[in-house]
């Protein structure tokens, strides 16, 4: 009741809060005389949901539009007026479409798509620059197999002292064992590992409280290093990993040499996180498969992987100290190398006691540390249980020396010994996420919904009583992961939730059997058990798996490149930056240079005259210094798409094999004459042609 006449109060108030941009629209005109010439114009006028038409009062729109005081309400907390920025930005995986998807909070905007590991024409990744096709290969597994797809699914955000600080950011390619790294200055990927060892992953990217290291949990289990072993070997030869990526911030980029794994069982290791304050130091991983189903061999009575994968009630939580696991690979005397990545021996992990496992319920899927680090809540999909463990029972735990080992002699800490408490939320729970009020937020992924609970301890001020089911708000549908606002922080800020469902069903129009993916923003501003769904955003390029959102005045990215002939991989001036007058072609036998300059309207030289076999590098400038003034480069024929963001300097290269002209044009409507933007490669077959520098 209360809160309709809330929602009544704020209807009441819009017109007249709203009065001052209602007067005039960015023409300068009356916005009243702009309808009614819309009006008097159209025959449609009075179509039921045409804002404008309706009437002039909040009321008699909504009664048109047939909105809720709640629809309204839900409006009036998303809404941005045009030119106004959002609060908080969103990263989020990109699924298969393997990039990463910007999305500003509260308007749910698509702010941007940034490149990682598919090319994109529009930001010219993927398409003919020399340093994006580097970028590129360094992820390729194979020599003479390139991989231009991926699966990208848990995005994280760098932190210093376990708050996200806006700097680099992170993505693990579930599909091919790869991690990108992204600059956040330019929202540019700039580094692709792969993991030398394993050809997928799964548990990352999660960093620790300071980004010293990238986490990469595996999944399915495979000899280690690409080998050949038989399934019917699965137990001694199959192994899990996890990878830690030591990222050096000065450089800006994942110290491969410094980097090491650690063998382990051949479960399917799952989701991980990083401890935080007081369990700072450790890492925690899920499995699943701990009962090493190596699936249906096809003979009378094979188990299919799904029914093999859940017959243990109990998989294992894993443990890692890797404060203590990177002195070891430091020190790399009881180390082994595989495919040049440092391993730590499984046996190694344990004589130096840097795994532990303990058992948790049935398949379970997320498990996530508090803000303070001093619980790890674990949810398992086929049990209706978040189960909340205990750091420092797990601590007094490994103190006390566990007896019991798993089979390949992991030590194992007895359940009851650090369980701290279960909270039943409902069916098939998957991740969680925290909140300024000691609430966890749980996806509930048979029960599609987001369920919020009171954790306990410390964070308990308000009287409530501790793990305990508080509310449940229906999403739809099917949600896999949930993000909160600086919700994987040491200090979470609560108000959005983003609830990331895999199914839109009929939310939005159908545009086919494939559908887009369902985006909710919830509103957890209230405590108690409202937590009402704001905003519906359909995602149409992939699958949304996880997302982090950070408050965008954490983020400080460019205007422009901060000198003219940046590279943006050196993130410093080009050698082979071209200013405005140092136009040139250079020719040395058959080795041609061509230093071009784009800036609105026109390229410098226009035309390039080349002899087949010509072996060409050709390197542009985009001299502009204006804010937004990008310009493209697109040659037919040879695949050249590039993207030419003020300052940046881009190189291509080819062998001039085809004979024929070919216009090139720039790709970016960037001025008034952005078509006259254009000029011709000419390639003599007769090998008579002197380059020239061509006109100016
Ligand atoms: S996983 S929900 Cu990588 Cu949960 Cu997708
Ligand atoms: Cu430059 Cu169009």
């Amino acid at each position: 009741m209360m809160r309709r006449l809330m929602v009544l109060a704020l209807i009441a108030l819009l017109p007249i809060v709203g009065c001052s941009r209602q007067d005039v629209d960015t023409s300068g005109q009356p916005r009243e005389d702009a309808a009614e010439e819309a009006q008097e114009g159209d025959d449609d006028a009075g179509r039921p949901g045409s804002v404008g038409v309706t009437g002039e009062s909040v009321e008699e729109i909504a009664a048109a539009r047939n909105l809720s005081p709640a629809d309204v309400s839900a409006a009036l907390k998303t809404y941005m007026p045009s030119g106004r920025h959002d609060e908080y930005l969103m990263f989020a995986s990109g699924g298969h479409s393997g990039q990463i998807m910007v999305v500003g909070l509260p308007s749910m905007r698509l702010l941007k798509v940034i490149a990682v590991f598919t090319p994109e024409s529009w930001q010219g990744w993927g398409t003919g620059g020399t340093s994006t096709e580097e970028r590129l290969a360094g992820g390729d597994a194979r020599p003479g197999m390139p991989v231009r797809s991926a699966d990208t699914h848990h995005p994280a955000l760098s932190e210093t002292g376990g708050d996200y600080d806006g700097e680099w950011l992170f993505i693990g390619d579930k599909s091919n064992g790869r991690i990108g790294v992204i600059d956040l200055r330019d929202f540019e990927t700039k580094q692709i590992v792969k993991n030398p060892i394993a050809d997928g992953n799964h548990g990352g990217t999660f960093v620790t409280p300071d980004t010293e290291w990238v986490i990469e949990g595996g999944q399915y289990a495979t000899p280690l290093g690409g080998e050949y072993a038989g399934l019917d070997t699965y137990q001694e030869t199959f192994r899990g990993h996890i990878t830690f990526w030591k990222f050096d911030r000065d450089a800006g980029r994942i110290d491969v040499a410094r980097s090491f794994s650690m063998e382990l069982p051949p479960y399917w290791q799952d989701l991980c996180d990083a401890g935080k304050k007081v369990s700072e130091g450790w890492v925690f991983c899920n499995s699943i498969n701990t009962e090493m189903a190596a699936g249906n061999d096809g003979t009378e009575g094979g188990v299919n992987f799904e029914s093999g994968v859940s017959q243990n009630d109990m998989d294992y939580l894993h443990l890692f100290n890797l404060d203590r696991a990177a002195e070891v690979a430091a020190a790399g005397e009881n180390t082994t190398t595989v495919n040049g990545m440092t391993v730590i021996p499984l046996e190694v992990a344990i004589s130096e006691k840097l795994l532990y496992f303990t058992p948790e319920p049935k398949s379970p899927h997320g498990v996530d540390v508090t803000p303070g680090g001093e619980f790890l809540v674990v949810a398992g999909k086929l049990d209706p249980h978040v189960s909340i463990y205990s750091w420092e029972k797990i601590q007094a735990a490994i103190a006390a020396g566990p007896t019991e080992t798993d089979t390949f002699g992991v030590p194992l800490l007895a359940y009851d010994d650090v369980i701290e408490a279960q909270v039943e939320l409902g069916l098939g729970p998957l991740h969680t996420q925290y909140d300024d009020k000691g609430y966890g937020y749980t996806s509930l992924f048979l029960d599609s919904a987001v369920a919020r609970w009171t954790l306990g301890g410390a964070y308990r001020t308000d009287g409530e009583e501790p793990w305990q089911l508080v509310t449940k708000t229906p999403v739809q549908y099917n949600i896999g992961h949930l993000a909160t606002a600086e919700g994987d922080t040491v200090s979470p800020d609560g108000g959005y939730l983003v609830a990331l469902n895999k199914w839109a069903v009929d939310r939005f129009h159908n545009v086919g059997p494939l559908l887009p993916q369902n985006l909710q923003l919830l509103d957890i501003s209230a405590p108690g058990t409202t937590m009402p769904v704001l905003y519906d955003m359909p995602i149409g390029n992939g699958e949304p798996h996880y997302s982090q959102i950070i408050k965008s005045d954490k983020l400080k990215g460019w205007e422009t490149y901060p000198e003219i002939g940046w590279d943006a991989v050196t993130q410093a001036v080009s050698a082979n930056a071209t200013q405005s007058g140092q136009e040139r072609v250079e020719r040395d036998g058959n080795q041609v240079t061509v230093y071009m300059t784009a800036v609105r309207s026109h390229f410098t030289p226009e035309r390039v005259e080349l002899q087949a076999g010509d072996e060409v590098t050709w390197h542009i400038t985009n001299i502009e210094t204006a804010y937004d003034a990008t310009h493209g480069f697109s040659l037919p024929v040879y695949g050249i798409n590039l993207s030419l963001e003020p300052g940046e300097t881009e190189s291509f290269a080819f062998t001039a094999g085809e004979k024929g002209v070919f216009a090139w044009y720039c790709t970016e409507f960037c001025s008034a004459l952005h078509l006259e933007m254009a000029g011709y490669m000419l390639v003599d077959p007769q090998g008579v042609a002197q380059a020239t520098g061509g006109d100016r």
